[in-house]
């Protein structure tokens, strides 16, 4: 037998084999023919640093394939931050630190608040409506000032807060079904503060001296 069919036969198993080219592999490197149907297969890789390259790529693109299957969470509209009595904290469009309300979407798609109200008075469910078309998008907040002046625009409610003790529902369809989306009651509520849900949209409501009308609630 010829010393280089011997070679062959002892070293590398006659596997099809050639010098890699530029690359994924060091130039250099011996590479085998039918490498590209099992990528990062370190039994017939000879290696050549390139291991490690193939092997991030291969977890990112089964990170991205989970990722994609999962279907987004629904709208879910929150009473987000509310203040009673505000003498310098934050003024609307005219100027004036009025109480105010503000809602915010914790969900995953958006929500059409053409069908949904504002009250304090149960026996009042459509005292404040949005404006026809109304969306708020995910991760929105929208501010509604409870200044009992709904002449000064679309987000002016015609009840205001009493920081003595009142409450706040957000419903749904407030002549038919009237379902609560949300709401809040209270009592004994200082001035120059907001109660606010921190983080945005969690359950625990915290007194904060960081009044945020409109913006992400902060300590
Ligand atoms: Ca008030
Ligand atoms: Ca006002
Ligand atoms: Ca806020």
């Amino acid at each position: 037998m010829r010393p280089l069919l011997l070679l062959c036969l002892v070293t590398l198993g006659c596997a099809p084999r050639y010098y890699c080219g530029p690359g994924t592999h060091a130039e250099g490197d011996w590479c085998v023919l039918d490498e590209a149907a099992t990528p990062g297969d370190s039994a017939v890789d000879t290696g050549g640093g390139a291991d490690t390259a193939d092997s991030a790529s291969d977890t990112a693109d089964t990170m991205d394939t989970s990722d994609s299957g999962d279907p987004p969470e629904p709208a879910r509209v929150v009473l987000n931050e509310y203040m009673t009595s505000n003498d310098t904290k934050a003024a609307d469009e005219n100027g004036e630190f009025d109480d105010f309300v503000e809602l915010y979407n914790a969900g995953g798609e958006a929500a059409d608040l053409s069908n949904a109200s504002l009250t304090d008075d149960t026996e009042n469910l459509g005292q404040y409506r949005f404006p026809a078309g109304q969306v708020l998008e995910p991760g929105a907040f929208l501010t509604v000032w409870c200044d009992g002046t709904p002449e000064q625009g679309d987000f002016h409610a015609l009840f205001t807060l009493q920081s003595a003790g009142d409450r706040v529902l957000l419903l749904q369809d407030p002549d038919g079904a009237a379902e609560v989306l949300d709401q809040v009651e209270f009592t004994g509520m200082a001035t120059e503060v907001s109660a606010a849900r921190i983080p945005d949209g969690g359950v625990e409501w915290v007194i904060t001296e960081n009044v945020t009308p409109g913006a992400a609630n902060a300590p």
